[in-house]
């Protein structure tokens, strides 16, 4: 029979390695857990309780989409869980437009937190799977003093840690903190996220590609290539599975393997283009975790995980998934394979 290992012991004993760790990362992540056993509760009660649908709109977010009721208590959990601990410096939300402050009364720590409160939030009227992203990194402006745009505008190459917690047919935790890619799966009997995917490895090679086909008409040529290349015969048999909820599509990516592409369109705008999905936010936490389970993660130009960031809300490409599938990709792209 194998251990029963909550995540609380796990950071524990991650911490252990590092002699020198302070244990305050251990102890904001710990409460992090908290805020998203808060939130799984909300998500498996949402039907029931009416708290969702489209016509019960609140707002729009800074990125101008809706903002539904489920989303703001996502994201005032985890403000209200993370606020007072003196771990953090400041916070930022892909629901708010500006850096959210630590307020006055309570200390300044070394760590800034961004999330994505609950990310799919689209579909969640139809049940499809949302989740929570989040990234911390530690703060460059000086200690003790508010936090500053330029704590959280940081590569992604500088994370401390990052993960995403998925509200599924069971509720998921997925982090690292640079030494593997751990998953946890909430006993909500217990109360209790339980590791259930030690270590996870992306597959080498996957058959899945995931991506909005529906845009197909405004990619560039060699996406298009390639996306026609993997429904050919030459590929073997690749299997299209799109959800629309990026935690999802990359989640299954992650333990199936394959391919999650959301790359540049020219719909708006047919000579720069523009990009759905927020480096911060979405493509820098999950390229860190696809990164660390042995993929890759590129706008196609380069590592995901070497963009900086220039403001709080930019957005960028994102292909990401194994190795060889994005390879596969990134041949198409550069121009070596039609
Ligand atoms: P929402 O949180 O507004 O549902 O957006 C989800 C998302 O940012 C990401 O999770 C999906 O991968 C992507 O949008 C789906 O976008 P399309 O609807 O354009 O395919």
């Amino acid at each position: 029979m194998s251990k029963i290992i909550t995540v609380q012991r796990h950071l524990v004993e991650s911490q252990a390695l590092h002699p020198s760790a302070t244990g305050d990362l251990t102890a904001l992540l710990w409460d992090l857990t908290l805020a998203f056993k808060v939130i799984a509760r909300a998500v498996r009660k949402a039907g029931l309780l009416d708290v969702l649908g489209q016509d019960e709109a609140v707002d729009s977010n800074a990125s101008g989409d809706t903002v539904m009721k489920l989303d703001r208590y996502a994201q005032d959990t985890i403000y209200r869980a993370m606020d007072h601990g003196g771990h953090l410096c400041c916070m930022a939300s892909e629901e708010e437009q500006e850096l959210i402050p630590i307020p006055d009364k309570y200390p300044k720590g070394k760590y800034a937190l961004s999330f994505d409160p609950l990310d799919g939030s689209s579909n969640i009227d139809v049940n499809v799977s949302v989740g929570t992203i989040f990234s911390i990194t530690q703060r460059v402006s000086p200690e003790g003093t508010p936090g500053v745009d330029a704590d959280v505008l940081q590569k992604g190459r500088e994370l401390v840690a990052a993960g995403y917690v998925i509200y599924g047919s069971s509720t998921m935790l997925v982090y690292s903190t640079g030494q593997g890619v751990h998953g946890f799966t909430l006993d909500a009997g217990v109360g209790e996220f339980l590791l259930s995917h030690p270590n996870i490895r992306i597959p080498e090679r996957g058959t899945i590609y995931s991506t909005n086909e529906g845009n197909s008409a405004y990619w560039d040529q060699a996406t298009r290539d390639y996306v026609d290349f993997v429904k050919s015969p030459e590929s073997g048999a690749y299997k299209s599975r799109y959800i629309g909820s990026m935690i999802a599509d990359v989640h299954r990516t992650l333990l199936y393997g394959g391919i999650f592409l959301y790359p540049k369109t020219y719909r708006k705008d047919p000579v720069n283009g523009e990009c759905k999905l927020r480096l911060i936010y979405e493509a820098a936490p999950m390229a860190a975790i696809v990164e660390q389970a042995g993929g890759i993660a590129t706008t196609g130009d380069e590592a995901l995980l070497d963009l900086t960031p220039t403001s709080l809300h930019e957005r960028c490409p994102v292909i990401m998934g194994s190795p060889a599938n994005v390879k596969e990709y990134l041949e198409f792209y550069r121009g070596e394979r039609r």
